[in-house]
Parts: C-alpha cells; sequence; structure tokens
C-alpha cells in the first residue's frame, strides 16, 4: 500500500484520508517517544545522598606518609577526633593514620590506598560555634603539609560553607581551619579563623608514634 517514503504505491488510488492518518499517527508516535524521554528518570552524576546536616572533608596529598587529624568540636563542647570519633552529632568516619597504615591485606597481599582524607559529619543541628581544627600527628617527612578543607552545609540544598586550606609543620602542631556558628535555624551567620586548641582542651595523652623521635 505504501512505498519506501510513506506514500501510496503508484499502481494504487490515492486516499487522502490514509495518508493524513499514517502521517498523524507518525506524529503522535514521535511525540509519544518525546514525552518518554522527558519522563525518564535522570542520570544522577555528581550528586551524593546524605542525610546529614553538614559534611566537613579534610585531605591532604595523595600517599603522604603523614598522618594528620581532623578535629571537629561542637557548641557543647564535644569534639570528634581519632579517639573519640562518635561525639554528640559529630561523627568521624575514619582516623587516616597515613603512610603505611593506610594498607589492608587481601589474601596475603597488601593493597593501599593513595586517599588521605578525613570526614566528620554533622547530623543534628546545634546553635552556637563549631570549632574546626587540623592536627599533625606523625611528622615523618619533617616538611610542612597543606590540608585542604571544606565544610559543606546540605540542607534544603548543599552548599560549600567554607573551602580553605592550611599548613602543618611538625608533630603536635594544630590549626585552626575554620569556626562557624549556626543560629536557632541552623543557618551559618558567622564564621571566623580565630585560633583554638582543642588539644589543649582535651590535654591529650596520645603518645606520639612513628617519626623516630
Ligand atoms: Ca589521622
Amino acid at each position: 500500500m505504501f512505498d519506501d517514503f510513506g506514500f501510496p504505491g503508484r499502481e494504487e488510488g490515492f486516499d487522502p484520508f490514509s495518508v493524513m492518518l499514517f502521517k498523524a499517527l507518525q506524529v503522535v508516535a514521535f511525540l509519544f517517544f518525546l514525552a518518554m524521554l522527558a519522563m525518564a528518570p535522570k542520570a544522577s552524576e555528581g550528586k551524593v545522598d546524605s542525610k546529614a546536616e553538614f559534611i566537613i572533608t579534610m585531605d591532604w596529598p595523595d600517599n603522604h606518609p603523614d598522618d594528620l587529624d581532623l578535629m571537629v568540636q561542637d557548641p557543647a563542647e564535644n569534639i570528634a577526633w581519632y579517639r573519640h570519633k562518635e561525639a554528640g552529632f559529630l561523627t568521624l568516619d575514619r582516623d587516616d593514620r597515613g603512610g603505611p597504615h593506610d594498607t589492608i591485606s587481601i589474601n596475603g597481599k597488601r593493597v593501599s590506598t593513595a586517599i588521605r582524607e578525613e570526614v566528620t559529619t554533622i547530623r543534628g543541628l546545634v546553635p552556637g560555634e563549631y570549632v574546626v581544627n587540623v592536627a599533625h600527628y606523625v611528622a615523618t617527612t619533617h616538611q610542612p603539609v597543606t590540608a585542604s578543607l571544606r565544610v559543606q552545609k546540605l540542607n534544603p540544598s548543599a552548599r560549600v560553607v567554607y573551602e580553605g586550606q592550611v599548613k602543618v609543620d611538625h608533630r603536635g602542631d594544630e590549626k585552626t581551619a575554620v569556626r562557624f556558628r549556626l543560629d536557632e535555624k541552623g543557618d551559618v551567620v558567622d564564621i571566623n579563623y580565630r585560633p583554638k586548641s582543642l588539644l589543649n582542651i582535651l590535654g591529650s595523652s596520645r603518645p606520639l608514634e612513628g617519626d623516630g623521635k
């Protein structure tokens, strides 16, 4: 009935109604295809779903042998760090110890990770000031180490509250990366960088090790 181009065969009589009907069906099929594309779930590359209120991330150079510690204090004076990973609504996910400690054994083989990162989440909002510090625990290289820090507020939509770097250059060195204050609604209302030692508050008795001294 129709040739390759959708027209009636030459031997057949021309029926304008059939042609219009066929073309209309093609249009409807095309619109249906477009509608299905619009309704298809979009890929969500680059999106991280988390129910936390804040994510605080500290990175230092890949494969670096030194051990840095992320320390976060909340307004209730809870401090999350490697010795106390859960404190109030603060949770440190892992103490990255750097160098040879960043390996695991699988079937007798040593597998290492180049990543040097510690992440603390805040899962409940408390009005008042939060303090984010970096401590240099093992200084293998005896060289300054640059830590990159990011504080992200996740709700109602993700935004970076702070992004910056601090340097630590000897074991026991401690630097304040950022301090920020939350109001009653959980909004960030003040950001400052005044130094505040959390190690002094804790009176750390952690024995220093691993740097040969
Ligand atoms: Ca660490």
